[in-house]
């Protein structure tokens, strides 16, 4: 299904945006080349600013054996709306952003509402390193070392109550800060069911290679929800809150034919301008097969059993 009136994805991007952020495709196909020759000469594009190291991560057994994408790529190649919607603008926009002090309030349908401090949150529950691999829409994919823990360990803190059905994250949102309008409404939103929220695969995410977030990555906390399309994993949460109701999302928002609620990766839904049915993990040549539900169809498939997901797409 294709609506040309709908608006698109990309089309957040201004024309001349778009240009360049080809020219961003061009540098990254080079980036298959040895990486120091490749961007020898554009220092800026791909840095990020240097945090210290996380101490007693642990590793796990997530992703063994996976490629990752390297570093450069996961830093340098991103999409934060907020900070531009070319893919080397949050890298550069972000730079500045202030992460600390940082809380998150989490309220709604649940016995014990609350707003913790950052500090508290990166210490209930043991750090892990879990190797996921993350889809955008538009069809690259990346595998990536995420630091964080089950973001069930957060949710259970403030016991929800029988009326939580959903749960949903807003962004930090600062205009001044935030040069990008775009014609995304901000605060960036997202949403989970309950059940999707509380399933172990979900992360609640401080950090990437062994270091907190990058700004350009979602400082100072996001969520990761591997078999989903990146987009949900919305980042900078400042507010969780539990509801009954399905919570509205940017994306849904924007373009509701395009995207759905679930945004399940599938690579048998084809209502998007990109294609589904495989895809360009970033730093290789050519294209590999995308799975349903990325690959985690153990973890998650029994969530939508007798589910239509065609229709909740
Ligand atoms: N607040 C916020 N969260 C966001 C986005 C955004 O624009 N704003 N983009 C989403 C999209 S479309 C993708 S693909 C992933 C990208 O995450 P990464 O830049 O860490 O790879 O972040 C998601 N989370
Ligand atoms: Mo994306």
């Amino acid at each position: 299904m294709f609506h040309s009136e709908g608006l698109k994805h990309s089309d957040v991007t201004p024309h001349s945006v778009y240009l360049t952020r080809r020219c961003a495709l061009a540098a990254l196909s080079a980036l298959a080349l040895p990486i120091s020759r490749a961007t020898a000469g554009q220092t800026t594009r791909f840095t990020s600013i240097a945090k210290p190291s996380l101490a007693n991560v642990a590793k796990t057994s997530y992703g063994a054996g996976e490629a990752l994408t390297p570093q450069s790529v996961v830093t340098g190649y991103n999409d934060f709306y907020e900070f531009g919607s070319a893919k080397d603008e949050p890298a550069q926009n972000a730079a500045k952003f202030v992460t600390s002090p940082w809380t998150i309030t989490m309220d709604g349908e649940v016995s014990r509402p609350v707003t913790v401090d950052l500090d508290r949150v990166m210490k209930l529950a043991p750090l892990e390193e879990r190797i996921y691999r993350h889809r955008c829409v538009e069809g690259w994919s990346m595998v990536v070392p995420w630091i964080g823990y089950s973001l069930s360990a957060l949710l259970k803190q403030v016991q929800p109550t029988a009326k939580a059905k959903f749960v949903a994250f807003q962004t930090y949102f600062d205009a001044k800060k935030m040069p990008d309008a775009a014609a995304l409404r901000f605060p960036y939103v997202e949403g989970l069911r309950l059940d999707e929220a509380m399933n172990p695969l979900t992360l609640l995410c401080v950090g990437l290679y062994g270091t907190p977030l990058p700004n350009q990555n979602g400082a100072p906390v996001r969520v990761i929800v591997p078999w989903k399309y990146g987009l949900k994993s919305i980042k900078s949460i400042v507010k969780i809150t539990f509801q009954e109701s399905m919570p509205a999302t940017t994306w849904n928002t924007f373009n509701p034919v395009e995207y759905g609620f679930y945004s399940n990766v599938n690579p048998a839904i084809e209502n998007y301008r990109w294609n589904q049915k495989d895809e360009r993990r970033l730093g290789e040549f050519g294209k590999r097969p995308t799975q349903l539900f990325n690959g985690y169809i153990k973890e998650v498939a029994s969530m939508y059993a007798g589910m239509d997901l065609k229709k909740n797409y």
